[in-house]
């Protein structure tokens, strides 16, 4: 039985929820990955099964951008593949869990969606803590919320660590455009994009296009990341040993002292 390199979502895990790879990136001018495929030293550590602690982990993924511009649409298209006509602000945030499986190994992303109106904005912002992924999302109709991105950034990055945090910009309701508007918008998305060093992605949440491929894509990069992370934080320790706790309990008084000293400091 060879190998499988493969993501899927494993609640819904249809013949198509699979890819190879890394999937593929929307446009190579502003991609993350300009490969397709994994790390090899994680493909190895998956193989292995040396993931660590990233089997059970939930990677926080937050949704941003201005009013109105599709970020509920864009995400119960993905998670609950419903597409509502309707305009219903979201209040405040409002989240949903999607379980992957990727490499063999299970990950989780937890959707943050947030409200893009002015009035919840505050009570929105202090969900942003703690995302490893942010996705800022613009409308390709309405050049005013590509231009809102930095704003939107700079808040997202206030509650988080610039350097751990993985950014996509996603241009929406691209059903809405002719090639020829699309085509204007996406020049300066991807020069937005290039700058801010995000990936773009162009979806529609009305047809479907490229959302199922996008989600898949964020899945991916985190859950790589999150993995690189882990052979890089554990060292000359190997993932996946089992770490004996002896029964000489000063030890344990001293790790936790420790521990506690850190996080007081
Ligand atoms: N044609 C088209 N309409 C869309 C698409 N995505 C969203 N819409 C419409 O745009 C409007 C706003 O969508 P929402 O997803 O509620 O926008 P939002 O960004 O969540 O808005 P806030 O919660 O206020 O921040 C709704 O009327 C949607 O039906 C799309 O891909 N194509
Ligand atoms: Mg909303």
């Amino acid at each position: 039985m060879g190998f499988q390199v493969n993501l899927h979502r494993a609640d819904r895990a249809g013949p198509g929820a699979r890819g190879a790879g890394l999937g593929s990136c929307f446009t190579k001018e502003a991609a993350v990955h300009t490969k397709g495929d994994f790390n090899n030293q994680v493909r190895t550590a998956c193989q292995e099964q040396r993931t660590g602690t990233v089997g059970f982990k939930i990677s926080k993924v937050i949704v941003v951008g201005d009013l109105a511009v599709g970020k509920t649409c864009l995400i119960n298209r993905f998670c609950k593949d419903t597409f509502d006509k309707n305009y219903k602000a979201t209040i405040g945030v409002d989240f949903e869990m999607e379980r992957f499986e990727v490499l063999g190994v299970p990950f989780s992303l937890q959707l943050w969606d947030t409200a893009g109106q002015e009035r919840f904005k505050c009570i929105a912002s202090t969900y942003y803590r703690g995302a490893q992924v942010v996705i800022i999302a613009f409308d390709v109709n309405d050049v005013a919320s590509l231009g809102h991105v930095r704003q939107w950034l700079e808040d997202a990055l206030k509650e988080n660590d610039p350097t751990a945090v993985q950014l996509f910009l996603v241009g929406t309701k691209k059903d809405l455009s002719s090639p020829a508007q699309y085509s204007r918008i996406e020049e300066d998305a991807i020069k937005i994009a290039s700058e801010i060093r995000a990936e773009y992605w162009a979806v529609s949440s009305l047809t479907g296009e490229n959302v199922r491929e996008f989600f898949f894509r964020v899945a991916s990069v985190a859950f790589e990341t999150n993995v690189l992370a882990e052979l890089e934080k554990s060292g000359s320790r190997q993932i996946g040993e089992v770490v004996r706790i002896g029964s000489n309990p000063s030890n344990l008084y001293a790790t936790s002292k420790k521990k506690q000293s850190a996080c007081c400091q």
